[in-house]
């Protein structure tokens, strides 16, 4: 029988104060991962170090940037020297700027690509030679229906996000074999802060345009919840998922697979 057990192992998620992050960290610890996140805030740390307490989970916080090279190998250099070598990475930490192309400056463009890829880059750089000293690691990006879709206002998200797909199937390819499995996980949308600007109540109290557009467009007629990602991510980062390399597994309702329902 798989094992989807992750007693033992030392589990890192970047910008896991809430969100996503917190949901697949808080599912990691329920299978027996020791947890360890970073945020860009000491407050954002504390706060995240309390939510995890509140639920009955003693997780390592720390703060750093993880476009910060330096920043990230002390990171990891201390997280190996404070809590053990990193077993299952998630490069979470991510940002989203809805500005239409042509109006979005260059530096806009170039820190979203930045902190959604630049960051998965760095950050898995500075975990896999220890890894391969171990003989296993996992590493779980958290890509994106933009890492296949393009939609008004989000083009460097895009192309981070589909840079991500790549950089996840290119890790894969180079560290397979030291027993390193690098997938990804696509969310479809889900209600966290970050899509919170999508959702909001209209003036009259009627849904935001988007919201209903996102209803309309997912088979399971609703939004997703962080929680809808810790199964997804619980597996990808056991045992049992030793022979999956290079996948995005899409975890977004079937919005895939839909070509929407016909307007009433
Ligand atoms: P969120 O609520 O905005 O949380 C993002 C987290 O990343 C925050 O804790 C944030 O910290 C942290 N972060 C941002 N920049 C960072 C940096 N440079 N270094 C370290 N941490 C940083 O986002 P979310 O909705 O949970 O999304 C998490 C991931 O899922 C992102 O990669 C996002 O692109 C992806 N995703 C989200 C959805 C969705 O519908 N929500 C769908 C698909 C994919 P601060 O608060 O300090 O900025
Ligand atoms: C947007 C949303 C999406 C979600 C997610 C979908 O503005 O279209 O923020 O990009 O965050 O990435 O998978």
């Amino acid at each position: 029988m798989a094992n989807f057990s992750l007693e033992g192992k030392v589990a890192l998620v970047t910008g896991a104060s809430y969100g996503i992050g917190f949901a697949i960290a808080t599912a990691y610890a329920k299978a027996g991962a020791t947890v360890v996140f970073n945020d860009i805030k000491q407050e954002l740390v504390d706060k995240g170090i309390a939510a995890y307490a509140a639920e009955g989970i003693k997780a390592h916080g720390y703060v750093c940037d993880v476009t910060d090279e330096d920043g990230v190998n002390a990171m990891v250099a201390q997280i190996e020297k404070e809590v053990g070598v990193i077993d299952i990475l998630v490069n979470n930490a991510g940002i989203i700027k809805r500005i239409p192309m042509i109006e979005m400056s260059a530096k806009d463009f170039r820190q979203v690509i930045d902190i959604d890829l630049n960051g998965p880059f760095i950050v898995s750089k500075a975990v896999i030679p220890s890894m391969i000293k171990k003989g296993h690691g996992k590493i779980i990006n958290i890509c994106s229906m933009m890492s296949e879709l393009g939609r008004e206002t989000v083009s460097a998200y895009a192309a981070a996000k589909g840079g991500l797909k790549m950089l996840t199937r290119n890790i894969a390819s180079e560290y397979g074999e030291f027993n390193i499995q690098c997938n990804g996980i696509g969310p479809g949308y889900i209600a966290t802060p970050q899509t919170a600007p999508l959702r909001e109540k209209q003036a009259d109290g009627s849904r935001h345009p988007f919201d209903s557009f996102i209803i309309a467009k997912t088979p399971a007629a609703r939004w997703g919840t962080p929680e809808d990602l810790e199964g997804p991510a619980v597996f990808l980062a056991s045992d049992a998922s030793d022979f999956v390399n290079g996948h995005v597994l899409y975890v977004d309702g079937g919005i895939l697979a839909y070509i929407g329902k016909q307007p009433q």
